[in-house]
């Protein structure tokens, strides 16, 4: 519990937590209601991003799956291919919506190595009925061939700390810093997922100012958020 001291001697972010604690630093799941959806769609960094600050997407974790190696690496990655893991709440932005961000940030019609493959991990049977639904729609859009696999979800293996977050914690090091958050945590923060997106522009004004006061930035941090976004698109892999 809390006592009034306590409150008065805690800083602003730890304030901040006990009123939002879903958006605490290393904030941990406790809705029933949260999803999980798994793409490969080139390397991880991107998606990571893009995903990473959409409205009711709670965390995410970029590793390897979809194949057999035990414990893979960056370096030593097998049979394995990199790929997003994204905790959502459902009841705020569908799979059918991160489907269309999906098949929009990539182009499923290039052949790549094993390492970057274009693949939907699904981790249950209606995942699998609308990714499937939406493959063949697409295929009435593009103009070559899909080659996006759809295959059961099996283990995910979390990547480096240092792949977590990557151009929040390597090009935006002040204001990573500045959250207090250590690497290792990276893979439970929502508001690092949130800003590791809107740093590169992944997302737009609106989104953020609907954001900014829960995520609790100060004004200078704020200004120098809005700053990224303005200049537009800047992930690069
Ligand atoms: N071009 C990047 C790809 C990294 S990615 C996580 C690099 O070689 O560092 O595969």
């Amino acid at each position: 519990m809390y006592t009034l001291q306590k409150i008065l001697t805690t800083n602003a972010r730890s304030l901040f937590s006990i009123f939002f604690p879903t958006y605490h630093a290393a904030s941990t799941l406790h809705s029933s209601n949260m999803k999980t959806a798994t793409f490969a769609m080139g390397c991880f960094w991107h998606p990571d991003a893009l995903f990473g600050c959409q409205k009711g997407v709670q965390r995410t974790r970029v590793g390897y799956t979809g194949g057999t190696l035990h414990n893979p690496t960056y370096r030593n990655l097998g049979d394995h291919t990199e790929a997003i893991d994204i905790d959502f709440d459902p009841e705020v932005i569908s799979y059918e919506d991160l489907l269309e961000l999906f098949w929009k940030n990539h182009d499923p019609t290039v052949p790549h190595k094993r390492q970057y493959r274009t693949a939907i991990f699904y981790r249950d049977e209606e995942q699998k009925a609308l990714a499937s639904e939406s493959k063949k729609k697409k295929e009435k859009v593009f103009k070559n061939q899909i080659l996006t696999a759809i295959e059961p979800f099996n283990k995910f293996y979390n990547a480096e700390d240092y792949h977590q977050k990557y151009y929040l914690q390597t090009h935006h090091t002040k204001l990573f810093n500045s959250l207090g958050i250590k690497p290792k945590d990276l893979v439970d923060s929502t508001i690092a997922a949130k800003l590791n997106g809107y740093v590169v522009g992944e997302n737009t004004m609106e989104a953020f100012h609907f954001d900014c006061e829960l995520l609790g930035l100060s004004p200078e941090y704020t200004a120098y958020v809005e700053k990224m976004i303005a200049k537009g698109k800047q992930a690069h892999c």
